[in-house]
């Protein structure tokens, strides 16, 4: 008993090096595909190690088998998720596991991939190899969007805004650059860099003329769609965020008529809608959005409850009550307040940097970690 619960230690702990592996993929790994770690032990070393680097590559399994450089039979395989068994764009990884004759596979979670899911065990063994499942919390925040998508189709949502002690934007005459410091403005690159979309609406594209691209040091995954709300196709042809690399998507109405070399999206309705936006995202295989917008965009989406997260950098300043708010949501008693519960609170530079977590959302099972 005390050996077998000695040996659960050891697997925990080599688990946990799989998801630090599986993490080094955050923000390449960034459309479609999970974030996941693979390490090999035999005798009780490390003898190699792989980690999943970018949508339709190599599997984390496959990495380390490639980066072997000795006999792997009867090793254990530490994963941080369950080993595919199907033909995606890559062969499955259980039959790899299998031909170089792994003895013993541990992983953190089942693979939430209805295709997937529990096959991947059961093909190890049936040819003979031992399979244990370790839950480890950790492993399923690396993959919040990849979760969700595979559990109800939608990506996870994530909304960011900067702003000062009193909840202000921008100032009474509508300057908004930069309320935050420079290390949150990296901060919130990172963000970008882990998201297959980024979302914004018109009046920050006027405003702010953004490129809306991600623009860190380190190395980064394709770029994130960008999808702008524009009820009335008032996007200039100029806008910087067109010069940069990655698709465009104007979300219109009906009717508006944009310049070809626009992907655009049609409303019927009025306005666009933060839900049908997303769910579309979601079929486009799109596994985390970020949301970065103005005032009335991120109250649209406050108010249509279709966010899993709300990320929000404060400045030590007050902007006063002129300035404008974060987001435009009217709250007649405080029994309706849109709100969450906070994950986490860490100062960044000389800003603070709140989580806060929806959950009301009812569709977040599992805590993102950033
Ligand atoms: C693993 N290890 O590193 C990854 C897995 O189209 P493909 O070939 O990339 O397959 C995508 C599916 O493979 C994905 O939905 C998930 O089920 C699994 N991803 N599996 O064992 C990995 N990235
Ligand atoms: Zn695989």
């Amino acid at each position: 008993m005390r050996c077998r619960n000695v040996q659960k230690d050891v697997d925990r702990l080599y688990l946990k090096s799989a998801i630090q592996l599986a993490a080094k993929g955050l923000h390449l790994v960034t459309r479609n595909n999970p974030r996941v770690g693979c390490l090999f032990v035999k005798h009780g070393q490390v003898v190699s190690r792989g980690f999943h680097r970018r949508d339709g590559g190599p599997h984390a399994e496959i990495e380390a088998i490639r980066n072997a450089t000795g006999d792997l039979s009867d090793c254990v395989a530490y994963v941080s998720l369950e080993p595919c068994s199907t033909h995606g764009r890559t062969p499955p990884c259980c039959e790899a596991l299998i031909d170089v004759g792994v003895g013993r596979v541990v992983v953190a979670e089942s693979d939430p991939n209805p295709f997937v899911s529990g096959q991947g065990l059961k093909r190890l063994e049936k040819s003979g190899i031992e399979v244990s499942i370790i839950e480890i919390p950790e492993a399923e925040s690396l993959n919040p969007g990849y979760r969700k998508r595979m559990k109800y189709g939608q990506p996870f949502v994530r909304l960011k805004v900067g702003m000062s002690v009193d909840g202000r934007v921008g100032a009474a005459n509508g300057e908004s650059q930069w309320i935050t410091c420079s290390k949150s403005r990296i901060d919130v690159h990172k963000l970008r860099a882990r998201s297959g979309a980024i979302v914004s609406g018109i009046g920050t594209v006027l405003a702010d003329d953004p490129r809306l691209n991600v623009r860190l040091d380190s190395e980064v995954g394709p770029s994130p769609i960008r999808v702008i709300f524009d009820t009335d196709g008032r996007i200039p042809p100029n806008a910087k965020l067109l010069e940069t690399e990655s698709k465009v998507i104007v979300v219109c109405r009906d009717g508006v008529e944009l310049p070809e070399n626009f992907t655009t999206w049609r409303h019927t309705s009025e306005r666009g809608d933060a839900r049908e936006v997303v769910t579309r995202l979601g079929e486009e295989g799109v596994n985390e959005v970020l949301v970065e917008a103005g005032p009335e965009l991120t109250g649209t989406f406050l108010n249509s409850g279709v966010w899993d997260e709300l990320v929000v950098y404060m400045a030590p300043l007050v902007l006063g009550f002129e300035g404008m708010p974060m987001a435009k949501v009217k709250i007649d008693q405080l029994s309706d307040a849109i709100g969450g519960r906070v994950a986490s609170v860490e100062q960044i530079g000389d800003d603070v940097r709140i989580v806060i977590e929806n959950v009301s959302s009812g569709k977040l099972q599992t805590r993102s970690i950033i």
